[in-house]
């Protein structure tokens, strides 16, 4: 009996997943794959349903010989494990990130004298119906405010990246790629009280107020699933911030990240420029022990950012303020620094692992951009936050095209800069 194998990565089985059933039992025996969650997050929408669930429902599809655990995206172990005689796969692969895939599973069946099976990809008024129906649900606060703390332990580093509309959204929502063989995206969206300020033209300086960055965090939920990372400055006055710990876990944010700074804030990549005073430690731990007492979900977190490598105070008081900050009930500990070289963020990373091995540490790497995720995870990092380029990729292209329609009198010399309206378009999705 030959063997042919096909990977499932689904939360409801539909009639696609029952056609490829159906092709792949005229040619022999059917194993099905379902990919664990680990690999599932590097391309695919989060799930939402658990793995055994997911493991259940394919078992409960009549007609399958055998059902096993697919742990990464790419098929060698698999065809190592069960060598089928052939893979059958929908031709939706063909494009996209996906293709990588697809080459994947063509090179390996060429090697081993097998065959790769291309089933034509169902469409249907009622697969369409159900992959709206999963989208949505994931926009729901309570599936999406848990995405990040399930995901700090599905990945070896979350990588988070700057939005501040609904199409910076779709970015961090659409963008996949695949490089060197390995498909990825991005797991989370960091919404900067720089850019978000910037994006309205005023200075980040706790100037623009809760309702208007709520507002943003609306228009970036209304069109996207991921989960969202608040950046809260200073948190304002504890008796506010008991407030805005309850507006964010209600509108399904999965993490609050406030700095222990007070009095008027300024950008911290200012660092020593300007005049910017730290909290004491006592009054931000008051802070967070008041955010902790008022949320309602064990989802949500109160991440702690120390200035005190920003405002050269030194390693030991950025350490005592860890410690103090945990004890207080933070859950997580971002470390912040404007040097070009990594170290000092490193030394601390180090030092605090050494004596706390699980609250996860968040970094925002925008001065000490040349080290990668890899070297961040391998210190312990768990959250990277890419948290302005989008928007200092925007404004130089915009400014360009502008002096461009006025140096040439028209708009023709900047048109191949330009999107198409079509893919524009294409980017956003209608109901
Ligand atoms: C932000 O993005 O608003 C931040 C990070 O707070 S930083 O600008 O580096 O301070
Ligand atoms: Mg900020």
């Amino acid at each position: 009996m030959k063997k042919v194998y096909t990977c499932f990565c689904t939360d409801v089985i539909h009639e696609g997943h029952l056609n490829i059933i159906r092709e792949a039992q005229k040619y022999g025996e059917v194993i099905v794959g379902v990919l664990c969650d680990e690999a599932l997050v590097h391309f695919n929408k989060f799930p939402t349903i658990d793995f055994n669930e997911r493991l259940n429902l394919v078992k409960n599809i009549p007609g399958i010989a055998q059902v096993i655990v697919q742990n990464e995206v790419m098929y060698d172990n698999i065809v190592k494990q069960i060598a089928p005689d052939y893979i059958i796969h929908g031709d939706n692969w063909k494009t996209g990130a996906m293709k990588a895939i697809r080459d994947n599973c063509i090179k390996l069946m060429k090697e081993t004298g097998g065959e790769v099976i291309e089933v034509p990809y169902t469409c249907s008024d009622n697969i369409n119906h159900i992959t709206a129906q999963i989208r949505e649900k994931l926009m729901m606060p309570e599936y999406r405010r848990k995405q990040l703390k399930e995901l700090i332990k599905l990945r070896d580093i979350v990588k988070t990246i700057e939005v501040h509309s609904g199409l910076t959204g779709l970015i961090a929502e659409k963008t996949i790629v695949e490089n060197d063989g390995k498909i990825d995206q991005f797991d989370a969206m960091w919404i900067s009280s720089l850019c978000d300020s910037t994006a309205k033209g005023k200075p980040d300086i706790e100037l623009v107020d809760m309702t208007s960055r709520f507002r943003t965090i609306s228009d970036v939920m209304e069109v996207t699933t991921k989960p969202v990372i608040f950046d809260g400055d200073t948190g304002g006055l504890i008796e506010h911030f008991v407030y805005t710990v309850r507006s964010l876990e209600r509108m399904g944010v999965s993490a609050v990240i406030i700095e222990d700074k007070t009095g008027l804030k300024k950008n911290s990549l200012f660092g020593t420029e300007v005049n910017q005073s730290q909290d004491s430690i006592e009054h931000f731990c008051e802070k967070i022990k008041a955010g902790k007492k008022v949320q309602l979900t064990s989802d949500f977190m109160i991440i702690a950012r120390i200035e005190s490598l920003i405002l050269e105070m030194g390693m030991a008081d950025a350490l005592t303020r860890a410690r103090a900050y945990v004890k207080a009930g933070a859950d997580g500990i971002m470390i912040h620094s404007r040097k070009k070289d990594p170290a000092e963020i490193l030394e601390f990373c180090d030092l605090f692992r050494k004596e706390n091995k699980t609250t996860p540490i968040v970094v925002v790497p925008t001065s000490f951009n040349e080290i990668t995720e890899a070297e961040l995870a391998e210190h312990g990092i768990n959250i990277v936050i890419y948290a302005n380029q989008l928007t200092r990729a925007a404004f130089p292209a915009m400014e360009s095209v502008a002096k461009d329609i006025l140096k040439y009198h028209r708009a023709k010399e900047a048109d191949e800069r330009l999107m198409p309206i079509k893919d524009i378009i294409s980017l956003i999705d209608e109901l």
